[in-house]
Parts: structure tokens; sequence; C-alpha cells
């Protein structure tokens, strides 16, 4: 059991569980990122609702949004952590397990700061449909990312987290990996945006995706609609292009959209206090 706000031993906790030998590629790294972005990217920056802060996907209202689906795996994986750092929100620990895990996997580290809360204000639930549709072009990507606050440019590096991770077809319908090495963080979804052929196919459940075929190594990669869109609408495309030839501008940018994701919300002081929590009824705050 550690003490009250020492978040370094909650880190070290985190990267220690990350190899999971018998779950997907052997890591737990990508979809811990998946629910450190899930939790913030519910934010609505005009009516300042959803984000990280409440930690609501524990409940039905958020975690039963099928956009969600898959993501109790990601915090059944963190419940030890939870276990030996109880003075922990789950707010800061999901938040926290995605930076944890991105740095882990070689890729940049990201500012992040404690004091989230658990206390869940009913009146500012997220409502379903807050996330992105996988299946949808450019017009969908602003609409989702321009409501809780980011641009173009920042639109186009987050979505280099798909370095990462899988697609499962009982979660989201999509299928397979976007990278050969998704457990590596890097630069190479944009590269391979821009270098590969990606062929539309339509799998068994009627799923369209984007897919290429490698002969030689025999291995299938894929992409959603809404990565392909990224090469197609000219000013996303600018940055794919530069991020695909500039793999440190882009890791420098991705840790400042990320540490700006999960922020999406909360308030904090001068002295990095949050204070928009319910400290009564919320959890601890550093
Ligand atoms: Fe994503 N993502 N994501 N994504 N995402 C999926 C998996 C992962 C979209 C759809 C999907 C971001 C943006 C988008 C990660 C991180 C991030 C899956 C597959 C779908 C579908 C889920 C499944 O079947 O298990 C869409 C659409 C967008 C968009 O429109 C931009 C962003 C911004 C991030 C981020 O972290 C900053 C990660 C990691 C995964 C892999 C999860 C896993 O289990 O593996």
């Amino acid at each position: 059991m550690s003490m009250n706000g020492d978040f370094k031993a909650v880190r070290k906790d985190i990267a220690k569980l990350l190899h999971q030998p018998e779950y997907d590629d052997g890591s737990a790294g990508p979809v811990l990122v998946r629910l450190a972005w899930h939790s913030a990217g519910t934010y609505d920056a005009e009516t300042d609702t959803g984000g990280s802060n409440g930690a609501g996907m524990r409940y039905e209202h958020e975690g039963g949004d099928p956009a969600n689906a898959g993501l109790q795996h990601a915090r059944v994986f963190l419940e030890p952590v939870k276990a030996a750092h109880p003075w922990i929100t789950y707010a800061d620990l999901w938040t926290l397990a995605g930076v944890v895990a991105i740095e882990e996997m070689g890729g940049p580290s990201i500012p992040w700061q404690g004091g989230r809360t658990d206390y869940v204000d009913d009146s500012k639930l997220p409502p379903h449909g807050r996330l992105p549709d996988g299946a949808k072009g450019s017009d969908h990507l602003r609409w989702i990312f321009y409501r809780m606050g980011f641009n173009d440019q920042e639109i186009v590096a987050l979505s280099g987290a798909h370095n990462l991770g899988r697609c499962h077809s009982d979660r989201s319908g999509f299928e397979g990996a976007w990278v050969n090495n998704p457990t590596r963080f890097s630069n190479q979804y944009f590269r391979l945006l821009l270098s590969l052929q990606w062929k539309e196919k339509t799998l068994k459940n009627g799923v369209k995706q984007f897919v290429n075929y490698d002969e030689d190594t025999e291995t299938e990669l894929m992409m959603l609609p809404t990565d392909i869109a990224l090469t197609q609408d000219k000013e996303f495309r600018s940055w794919v292009e530069l991020y695909a030839r500039d793999k440190e501008r882009f890791f420098e940018d991705f840790s400042k959209v990320f540490a700006k994701l999960v922020e999406l919300g909360i308030q904090r002081d001068e002295n990095g206090v949050v204070t928009n929590t319910d400290n009564e009824r919320g959890g601890y705050h550093s």
C-alpha cells in the first residue's frame, strides 16, 4: 500500500502489469491507452460535460455505450493497482495508465497531473454517440473533435495512436491491426497510410474496412474508413505527410495533444489543484 499521492508507486505497478502473454499481442498497453482516450473523449466544450473527471464508465450509462465495448478488459487489468493504491481515483488511474502505457511502449513522455475526482455529476453525464464512428469520413471527424476543442493538426496527431493495438470483431465489428508491431509506439501508422495500397473489404459481418495483404509475409493490415479519410482530405493529409517523415515532430505533437486530451474539463488553480471537484463526495485530490 502506497502513501496518498505517491503516483510514482502507481506508475511502477502499471508498468509491471503491461506484460500479458495470454492477451492479444502480449500487452495490456493498447487497451489501456484506449481506456484513457474514451474516458476523456466524451468531452463537450460548449456544455462542459463529459471528460475524464468522474470515471463515469464504471456505470452502465457510459460503460454501456457500444463505443466502449471491450474496455472492461482494461478496467480489470487495473483492479490490482487500485487495490494496492486505494487512495487513487479511477479517473486518475485510467488516464495515468494510458500515459504510462504509451511511455513503456516506446512513445513520448506525456505531462500528467493528478487530482481528478470519482464523483459523478448526473447532470453532466455524456450521452452516447460522443466518440467517433470508424465507418465515417472527415466531416464526422471534425464534428467530433472540434466539439472537444481540437483542431485539424491535433486530430491527425491523436489518430497516430492507431500505431497501437487492434480491432476486435466482437467489440467494434472491425478486425485486425494497423501495423506489424502494434505494441511499439512509432509513426509507422502514418507511413503505412501513405505507402501501402488500401483496398476496401467487406467482412463477413457486413462491416467495411480497408486492408492490405502482404504476400511475402502473409500478413494483412487494416485501416478504418476514418483512418483513410485522413489521406483524402487536403488539410489532414498535409499533417499525415509531416508525421510520416518526421517521427520526432509526431512524438512532440502527440505528447502535447494527449496531455490536452486527459485534461479536458479539468479546471486547476495556479498550484495545479483541481477546483471543479466535489471533494466532499469525490475521491482523493492532491
Ligand atoms: Fe481508436 N479505435 N479510434 N483511437 N484506438 C480502435 C482501437 C484503438 C477510432 C476507432 C477505433 C483514437 C481515434 C479513433 C486506440 C486509440 C485511439 C478501434 C477498435 C476502433 C473501431 C476497437 C476494438 O474493436 O477493440 C476512431 C473512429 C477514431 C477517430 O475517429 C479518430 C484516438 C484519438 C486514440 C488515442 O488513444 C489518442 C487504441 C490504442 C486502440 C487499440 C485498442 C486495443 O484494444 O488494442
